[in-house]
Formats: C-alpha cells, sequence, structure tokens
C-alpha cells in the first residue's frame, strides 16, 4: 500500500509545496513560486529599476561580445533556455546565432506560461528564420531530453538563475543538464559576482518597491490559488546581504502575532510576531566559485567574459 503523507485535498499544483514549507522550521515557501502572470510582470519590472544592475550589466555584455560568444559555441546551434522568462535579453544572442546561420529553433523553457507566451510574443514576427517552441516546465522536476533536439546545442541559463539553488542543488542540476546534452553542446551561464554590500543590499530593496512586491507576491498568490487570507500589508519585505553564505537572503516577516487561514488546505498557520518564512536566497560568485561548481559537475569551462567592473561573469562551458 502506498503512503500517503498528506490528506488527499491538494488539488493546486502548488498546495503540497505551500503546505511542506509552511509546516518547516523555519517556515519557508520556494523561489519559482514567485512567478506566476503577476510574479513574471514585477521581475520584468525589477529589471528596469535604478538598483537591480544584474540583468543590465549582463546585457552589456551581451552588447560587447555577443558575437565572439556565438563563434565560440559554433556551427548550426539549436538554442535552449531554461528559465528563459520573457527572453528580452535573448533576442541579442539570437541575432548573433543568425547572423552565422540561416535558420534557429529555440526552445524556451519555464514554469511560468505567461512569461512565456511574453517571450513568443515578442520574438515572433520579428524574425522570419526563427522558430520558437516554448516548453512549460519545471526543470527541477521535469528536464526535457536536450539531447534529442535537432543539431549542436548551447543551452542558456541566465540572469544568475543558477544563484537561487543551493550550492549542492545547483551541483545536481547541472550535472542532470550536462547528462541530457550530448558530447560537445555547450552551456552558457550567467553567474552574478560578490560585489560591496550596498550594491547588493540596494538591488534587492529598490525605492519603488518592486523587489518587495514581487517577494508578497507568493502570499498574493496563495490568496488567488489557494484560497489563503494572508493580509500583505501584515509581512514585511526583508532582504539582506549573509557574507558568510555569500548570499541575499529574501524573507517575509511577520508584524504580528496571528493566524492565516488557507482554504484550500483547509487549515491555519500561526506566525508569531518577527517570525519569517524565507523565500529566496541570490548566492554571489567569485572565479573560484564558479570554477568549483562547473568542475564538480563535469563540465569544462571554454571561456569567461565579464563587464569591466568585474560584477557579473558569462561562462561557456563545454560537455
Ligand atoms: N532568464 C531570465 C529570467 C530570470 S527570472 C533573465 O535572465 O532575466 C527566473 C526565471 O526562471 C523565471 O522566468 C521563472 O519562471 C523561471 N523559473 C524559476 N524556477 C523554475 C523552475 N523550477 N523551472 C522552470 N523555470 C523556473
Ligand atoms: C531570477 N533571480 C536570479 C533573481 C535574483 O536576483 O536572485 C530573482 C530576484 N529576486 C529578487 N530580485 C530578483
Amino acid at each position: 500500500m502506498t503512503a500517503t503523507r498528506f490528506p488527499a485535498i491538494l488539488t493546486s499544483p502548488i498546495a503540497q509545496e505551500v503546505l511542506q514549507g509552511l509546516c518547516s522550521i523555519p517556515k519557508r515557501l520556494p523561489p519559482k513560486l514567485f512567478y506566476d502572470a503577476e510574479g513574471s510582470r514585477l521581475f520584468d519590472q525589477i529589471t528596469e529599476t535604478e538598483e537591480y544592475y544584474p540583468t543590465r550589466t549582463e546585457r552589456g555584455i551581451f552588447e560587447s561580445f555577443v558575437g565572439e560568444m556565438a563563434e565560440q559555441a559554433g556551427n548550426n546551434l539549436t538554442l535552449v533556455e531554461l528559465g528563459a522568462g520573457s527572453a528580452r535579453k535573448t533576442r541579442l544572442v539570437i541575432e548573433a546565432v543568425l547572423r552565422r546561420q540561416l535558420r534557429l529553433d529555440f526552445y524556451p523553457v519555464d514554469v511560468s506560461p505567461a512569461a512565456l507566451r511574453e517571450a513568443v510574443a515578442s520574438l515572433n514576427g520579428d524574425f522570419s528564420n526563427l522558430h520558437v517552441s516554448p516548453i512549460t516546465a519545471d526543470y527541477g522536476h521535469h528536464l526535457p531530453q536536450l539531447k534529442e533536439l535537432p543539431g549542436r546545442k548551447l543551452a542558456l541559463f541566465l540572469g544568475s538563475t543558477i544563484g537561487n539553488f543551493e550550492p549542492e542543488q545547483a551541483v545536481e542540476f547541472l550535472i542532470r543538464v550536462r547528462q541530457s546534452l550530448a558530447p560537445g553542446d555547450g552551456i552558457l551561464i550567467g553567474f552574478d559576482m560578490r560585489k560591496d554590500e550596498t550594491t547588493l543590499h540596494a538591488a534587492y530593496n529598490d525605492r519603488q518597491g518592486v523587489t518587495e512586491a514581487f517577494n508578497k507576491n507568493v502570499l498574493a498568490r496563495i490568496n488567488r490559488e489557494l484560497g489563503g487570507e494572508f493580509d500583505l500589508g501584515s509581512f514585511a519585505h526583508v532582504a539582506f546581504w549573509n557574507g558568510r553564505r555569500s548570499r541575499i537572503e529574501m524573507h517575509l516577516e511577520s508584524r504580528i502575532e496571528q493566524r492565516v487561514w488557507i482554504q484550500d488546505l483547509r487549515r491555519a498557520f500561526y506566525f508569531s510576531r518577527g517570525e519569517r518564512i524565507h523565500t529566496e536566497n541570490s548566492y554571489k560568485f567569485t572565479p573560484e566559485s564558479i570554477a568549483s561548481l562547473l568542475c564538480r559537475s563535469g563540465l569544462r569551462v571554454e571561456k569567461t567574459w565579464m563587464d569591466a567592473k568585474g560584477w557579473f561573469s558569462e561562462v561557456l562551458a563545454r560537455v
């Protein structure tokens, strides 16, 4: 007989993860839950704030070096992007590849159908020789067999989304990506580098409050999808630099003692005053931590590109 850990009332795909996270001590919610349609919209808005430097810096690296990157990646490429979001920066990679080959297949993979719709809408029509095939999937659970796609693959994992994994999970994930690719395929990974605390802190505490809204969207999403009764005003956005672990941590902190009912889970969750839900880690890298991560993942570093300030690195690794 199969053991059932939770009652069979969990209908929404996010119900089990919310239940597990809010029953954990300390409470936590996985960052992928940020990305419903509203969360994907808010993420794109974060990338336009003055304080959030990673997107702008990575885009600058592409503007300077994308021709060289495409040449280094090889001929007759098929692009696959993990966690593509709205794929705004990817346009630069697509243009560079299409300067070297007559047509291109692009497979953006994302857990957010809304983000993929945005990616397809913004790319289709602009390139007659580009074929976009979006794949809605949670790459943590199901990684498409990339070696079965036609041509030599270049997998993209941009924006330092690799930093949202725990270091051990990042190794496991990259091993799975490597195993899903074929020998000779490439993977281009964006890494946000360690830098002064003021810059890091500001990037996750923008003055307009977009990151705060993004963080709180996970509670708003539980309200929308699971009949939750979170009062967003009674939680504070908390984001700080943890230098010892080389990461920005994001939390939601209960401003008061409270119980919050979630209808679809048929239960309430107790929060003491000041109690936090840990919603995200964003690890920041050094050249050494990147080299170690890729070596442990069985990937061979081929070339690294950086911006002038050394704030962000784009690494091409080979299977
Ligand atoms: N690559 C883009 C978007 C980064 S935001 C950029 O560089 O700007 C992170 C993206 O990863 C979001 O679109 C989110 O929906 C997606 N994502 C997060 N966790 C995921 C998972 N487990 N499976 C698939 N996509 C995921
Ligand atoms: C997607 N990911 C790399 C972003 C980051 O910086 O960790 C998500 C984000 N969280 C807050 N702001 C942006």
